[in-house]
């Protein structure tokens, strides 16, 4: 059998659904083998829809047990009914109540999508197409109901029952069993229904909406872990408060849940009124939880909160809006956690993670618009390019047409969207409202793949003043006419020997900003009383590859003088990068010099924000700035000299911060931001140390690992002595996975510390790996934290030039595959850019893909992303 491309489904065929459904209502006897699910569903036919058509409901790998429609079995030749799906040929031509019962097996899941069993939880997932997993609908995000949903249990197998909504009863059935009804008022898709079933503890708190509603959050997790969800449930209450602030969000029901599961495709899920998590991201302790995790929990906890507004009273019309929720989500967590913690050192985060993994996205085979215009699985469309460069163009919006337009823009969006399925045009319409201004050129953000590229010249004439810079803007792979240009705002200004140049002025700049918004274009600054250096694109106003030639001390001047933190930062990297790309020894030295001054000046002041400045651009980012030939194994070397170079320059001021960021004997643990920035500078500056001289690197980090009091600390010493090879290295890993030898999660940072350390022997140590007790091939998390930590952060071992990286990872492509289609598929994007590797690497790359896409029965999924790859 051969696999043929999957057929693909189009923006432009969209109409709207025949049939519409106002109420499901639903009675699920939870059985590990055999639940059944009776569902109501109040159907009748759509007046936008084609009067009398038969009505198709989806289904996937479904067991129908009976069928009733108003109250009598349907008779054998007015339906067909197959695993994907039901058909009644001539449905009734007023409103309707279809019966059907269906038979799942939760236990035998192992896609993860619909109803499934974790750990022994019952649980659901239904985005973007599970419901249909488990009974036949119409599953499509336009067609809203009111469900109403009564889940029967074992009392003892699980003792907690939860759904959508409001709880209105419970009670026993039977003398084993028990149930409860939950009701959802607010009209929702059935991507965002769930229950969950199972035995689980719980911590819970109250808060009161600012309209005055009383709501009961809790935070369920495994039995004797509650203490490890404070955190989360801390942070559901900052995200409610913040949600009232900033956006004039409320919630609305009376209760709040969050659960936690081992087994879950992604990150969370925001099921109305009953987000379930992966537990990575809500279990959190000092000992067995670092900075970034507790950041992490505080952005996804966020993320599915702020989407109760954006994403379920204001949905998605069909899956090409995507970006309308995810984007906009995205951009209001990025926000609320520079909120809770420091805004430019967050956006230097956000714009690492944008460049880390959507720009190579952006440039490689698996590119898209932000809106795509077609997908054969839609499942393979949670990309970085909907999620964080959606979030861009939100940010730039309102860069564009200023906060308060801004926030008027959202209120009138949420006003005029409530209750319903949107589009992007729905969302542009709101601010084009509220400003009186035409948004179509700036939305061609949505419909233009690839990242622009901004070319800049500057021109100074110190007799007049002035200052010219001319501005290009092109976008890969497309020409001239056919290109109209995208709307850029560019915030800049210039900077003089002493600091930025405030008495410069250009006519074209209002707030700061520029606004780009043609092909070619040149502005001028007056009064400008010495050469400068001009500060592009500051805070990263937009999502662009910069074009301009600046020489070394120029960009220290910004470094050291620009008031736009994002650009100081921004600065040192470029340094960095060119000496990556073209090491030079003295230019090296030049740079540790100025990094010196830097860490003198500044670097207690805020910790957090130097250990960025510290920190070199990945091996990954370099490899994204070449656009061919590229030879992981020289990025890497480079890299790892510049690194030790600077290590060795910097050594007495780097022991000095060591000293001075010690934490007070017997200080508590706190996940705060100031805390762990000086957490996060004290472990740069080890990592250097390290860098430049292994054997005092050793000594310290086993020191410090020794001595870590939580598991910050603990992982970043481990982490140092991970890239010096050695027996202390061996002696740490196999203390570390003794200690932790009960804790999955923990043991998922241990896989991914090994999985990446960038010497040969790795792939023989992660198939040993594979073999140990704590690994499985079912539980995505740790196939992620093992292989794809191979195949997206160790760029010499993933691309080995024998092909061994490429080839284990394409093995656990071909055996999940089967398993779990999304979580095969996702890991096999890491060949996104095979084709800019050099020639031998690319061909080993492209001789794996085809072996991938040569296998029998392969998935949708998988033969999505391997056909577009393959390209
Ligand atoms: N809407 C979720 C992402 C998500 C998508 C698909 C899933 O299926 C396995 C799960 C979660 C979010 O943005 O957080
Ligand atoms: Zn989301």
């Amino acid at each position: 059998m051969r696999t043929e491309t999957p057929p693909l489904i189009r923006l432009e065929e969209y109409r709207p659904s025949d049939y519409l459904i106002d109420r499901v209502d639903l009675d699920i006897r939870l059985d590990p083998h055999a639940t059944r699910i009776d569902a109501t569903l109040a159907l009748r036919p759509n007046p936008a829809g084609r009067a009398g058509a038969p009505l198709h409901l989806d289904g996937d790998d479904l067991r129908l047990v009976s069928a009733d429609l108003d109250g009598a079995a349907l008779a054998a030749d007015s339906y067909t009914a197959t695993p994907s799906g039901l058909t009644l040929h001539a449905p009734p031509q007023q409103p309707f109540a279809l019966r059907l019962v269906t038979e799942v097996d939760p236990t035998a899941n192992t896609k993860l999508m619909g109803l499934y069993r974790s750990n022994g939880v019952y649980c659901t997932q239904c985005e973007a197409d599970g419901f249909r997993r488990i009974t036949y609908f119409l599953d499509r995000p336009d067609v809203m109901a009111i469900y109403t949903t009564r889940i029967e249990a074992d009392r003892t197998e699980a003792p907690v029952l939860l759904g959508n909504g409001n709880l209105v009863e419970s009670g026993h059935a039977g003398a084993d069993r028990h149930f409860a009804i939950w009701h959802d008022p607010h009209p929702k898709p059935a991507y965002l229904f769930a229950l969950v079933g199972g035995r689980l503890g719980k911590v819970e708190t109250n808060f009161t909406t600012q309209e005055g509603r009383a709501v009961t959050c809790a935070v369920y997790v495994e039995p004797g872990k509650e203490a490890r969800a404070d955190y989360a449930l801390d942070a559901v209450i900052r995200s409610m408060r913040w949600d009232e602030t900033a956006f004039g969000r409320a919630y609305d029901l009376d209760v709040f849940n969050v659960v936690a599961v081992s087994d879950f495709n992604m990150g969370a899920m925001e099921n109305k009124g009953l987000n379930i998590f992966n537990d990575k991201y809500v279990l959190a302790s000092p000992e067995t939880a670092t900075d970034g995790d507790y950041a992490a929990i505080e952005a996804i906890i966020a993320h599915e909160y702020f989407h109760n507004w954006s994403g379920n009273r204001v949905t998605c019309r069909d899956w090409f809006q995507l970006c309308l929720k995810e984007g906009l989500t995205v951009f209001r967590d990025q926000e609320f956690s520079s909120d809770m913690r420091s805004r430019p050192v967050h956006r230097i985060s956000e714009v690492r993670s944008l460049r880390a993994r959507q720009f190579p996205e952006d440039a490689g085979p698996l590119r898209h618009p932000v809106r795509p215009r077609a997908y054969a699985e839609i499942n393979n469309f949670y990309t970085a390019t909907v999620y964080d460069k959606g979030a861009e163009i939100v940010r730039m919006l309102r860069t564009l047409i200023g906060p308060e337009a801004f926030r008027a823009g959202m209120d009138r969006y949420f006003a005029d969207n409530d209750g319903r399925a949107a589009t992007v045009e729905d969302f542009l319409a709101a601010f084009a409202a509220v400003t009186g201004r035409d948004l179509s050129a700036f939305a061609r953000w949505y419909e233009r793949p690839g990242t622009p590229r901004l070319s800049v010249a500057m021109a100074y004439d110190p007799q007049a003043a002035r200052c010219t810079l001319r501005f290009a803007q092109s976008l890969p792979g497309e020409t001239g006419q056919d290109a109209p240009p995208l709307v850029i705002p560019v915030a800049l200004g210039l900077v003089g020997a002493s600091g930025p140049l405030t008495n410069a002025t250009c006519p074209d700049v209002r707030n700061g900003v520029y606004v780009l918004d043609r092909a070619e274009a040149e502005i001028v600054f007056e009064q400008v009383t010495e050469e400068p250096v001009p500060s592009l694109l500051r805070d990263f106003s937009a999502p662009v590859r910069l074009d301009f030639d600046l020489t070394d001390a120029q960009r220290m001047r910004l470094l050291a003088q620009d008031s736009d933190p994002f650009n100081r930062w921004q600065a040192a990297q470029d340094v960095a990068l060119r000496l990556i790309l073209d090491p030079d020894p003295a230019r090296a030295d030049a740079f540790a010099d100025a990094l010196g001054r830097f860490l003198d000046g500044e670097a207690l002041a805020d910790p957090a924000y130097a250990a960025l400045v510290l920190t070199l651009p990945s091996e990954g980012e370099a490899a994204d700035s070449l656009s061919a030939d590229v030879d992981p194994d020289a990025i890497h070397r480079a890299r790892f000299d510049l690194r030790a170079r600077l290590g060795r320059a910097l050594r007495s001021r780097l022991e000095r911060l060591d000293a001075a960021l010690a934490p007070a004997d017997g200080a508590a643990y706190s996940p705060d931001a100031a805390s762990a920035g000086r957490r996060s500078l004290r472990n740069a500056a080890l990592d250097l140390i390290a860098a430049g001289d292994p054997e005092a690197g050793t000594q310290r980090a086993a020191e410090r690992l020794a001595n870590a009091t939580n598991m910050t600390d603990r992982l970043a010493a481990l982490g140092t002595l991970a890239l010096i090879p050695g027996q202390a290295r061996e002696d740490a890993l196999a203390g570390f996975a003794e200690r932790f030898a009960d804790e999955p999660l923990v043991l998922d940072k241990w896989f991914a510390i090994q999985a990446q350390i960038p010497e040969p022997g790795t792939l023989e140590r992660i198939t040993r790996l594979k073999a140990h007790p704590a690994f499985t091939m079912t539980n995505p998390n740790r196939v992620r934290a093992l292989i794809g930590t191979l195949a997206f952060g160790n760029p010499t071992q993933f691309a080995r030039a024998d092909g061994a990286g490429f080839s284990l990872v394409a093995d656990t492509v071909a055996a999940l595959d089967s398993t779990n289609p999304q979580v095969a598929a996702r890991l096999l994007t890491a060949f996104g850019s095979w084709r800019r590797l050099e020639k031998s690497r690319a061909a080993k790359a492209g001789e794996m893909l085809n072996r991938i896409k040569a296998i029998p029965g392969l998935s949708r999924d998988t033969a999505d992303i391997v056909a577009r790859t393959l390209g």
